[in-house]
């Protein structure tokens, strides 16, 4: 929080008003949860919010200031500025963004290694988290259901050299000491991937205690599987901050082409070798993109996959343009959210 916004917000305020700093943990359309001094404080925004582009609105995440209210709901004043910052598009393909989760360090993407494992997807994920300042961790779980980890691992692995891969299976407890390097006091790990990976599974194995409910129980409590259905972040007893998602199937994606050219950084600089500045790779003489494809070293999956996220989010960004201002709000609806 900047010096300056507090002396203004304590000169205008009544005397008695408190003004405090906290962590969103829920954000609805118009009510908020703030987590300060390990307790969740209802709270609304302040009238001027509604002035601001979406962007500006709180999320998960935030490091807010606020006025105290032990009546009621709390103020949300102002919003610190992010270390993080995660966005996608919503799901009606409007090309409105919505804002996921903001601070996140590490950015945990759970897929299994059974069916559900999708490399392209993991692509995807890995160049917004790139793109929105956090560090993607892939994590691939239920290593008991697959024959061939060491396969998966090596797959993934090749995606981007700004990725780490770990596999784990939370049942035969294999895995998860690598884990630990990440559960650091203050750290925020967001957890994105489809329902049913084994994301509450597999941090309550890492913890070693029951701190997320997993779908087995919600089942055997007869709420459910997809009673949370809203992003929530969680302090940890050990002062780490988990960032759930339940119930994310897919992940559009949009304006992240600086996380797509980060994923791919060497493709990006074979294209810079290539000796005419727009060479599309196609049949242009001394292309240093097609030559690393022919000796090998870049392969055509890895290549036809940069630019087939490029396509995706060219796509996105010109049916962004065609929304125009019609649809505002760009806040994360949690009704779409399955
Ligand atoms: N075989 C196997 N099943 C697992 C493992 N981890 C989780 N599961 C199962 O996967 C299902 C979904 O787990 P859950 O943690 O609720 O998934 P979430 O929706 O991603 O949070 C549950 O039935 C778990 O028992 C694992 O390591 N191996
Ligand atoms: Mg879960
Ligand atoms: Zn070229």
């Amino acid at each position: 929080m900047s010096q300056i916004s507090r002396n203004k917000l304590e000169v205008s305020e009544p005397p008695r008003s408190a003004v405090r700093s906290g962590r969103i943990s829920e954000a609805g359309k118009n009510s908020f949860k703030i987590l300060y001094g390990g307790q969740e404080l209802p709270a609304k925004l302040k009238g001027s919010f509604y002035e601001k582009d979406a962007e500006a609105l709180p999320v998960v995440g935030d490091y807010v200031t606020f006025l105290y209210n032990d009546q009621g709901d709390s103020t949300i004043l102002s919003v610190c500025e992010r270390k993080s910052f995660l966005k996608r598009p919503d799901q009606s393909k409007t090309g409105v963004m919505q804002y996921m989760a903001a601070n996140v360090d590490y950015c945990f993407i759970v897929t299994s290694l059974n069916e559900e494992y999708n490399y392209k997807r993991i692509a995807r994920y890995v160049s917004i988290v790139l793109s929105g300042g956090a560090v993607p961790v892939v994590i691939l779980t239920k290593a008991d259901l697959c024959g061939d980890v060491d396969r998966f691992v090596r797959e993934a692995g090749q995606i981007s050299d700004k990725v780490r891969v770990h596999a784990v299976s939370a049942m035969h407890r294999t895995g998860l000491e690598n884990l630990k390097e990440y559960m650091t006091p203050g750290t925020t790990i967001c957890l994105m991937g489809s329902s049913g990976t084994g994301k509450s599974t597999l941090i309550n194995a890492v913890i070693g205690e029951e701190v997320m409910k997993t779908s087995a129980i919600r089942e055997a409590d007869g709420r459910g599987r997809h009673t949370t259905t809203h992003r929530k972040l969680i302090e940890l007893p050990d002062g780490v901050c988990i960032i759930d998602t339940p119930g994310m199937r897919e992940m559009g994606m949009a304006e992240v082409q600086n996380g797509i050219d980060d994923t791919f950084s060497d493709i990006i600089a074979l294209e810079h070798l290539c000796r005419f500045r727009n060479c599309r790779h196609d049949t242009e003489p001394g292309c240093a993109v097609k030559a690393a494809i022919q000796s090998g070293a870049l392969s055509i999956e890895r290549y036809r996959l940069y630019q087939s996220l490029g396509d995706e989010n060219t796509r996105s960004f010109a049916a962004k343009k065609t929304a125009g201002r019609a649809k505002k709000s760009g806040r994360d609806d949690h009704e779409l959210f399955y």
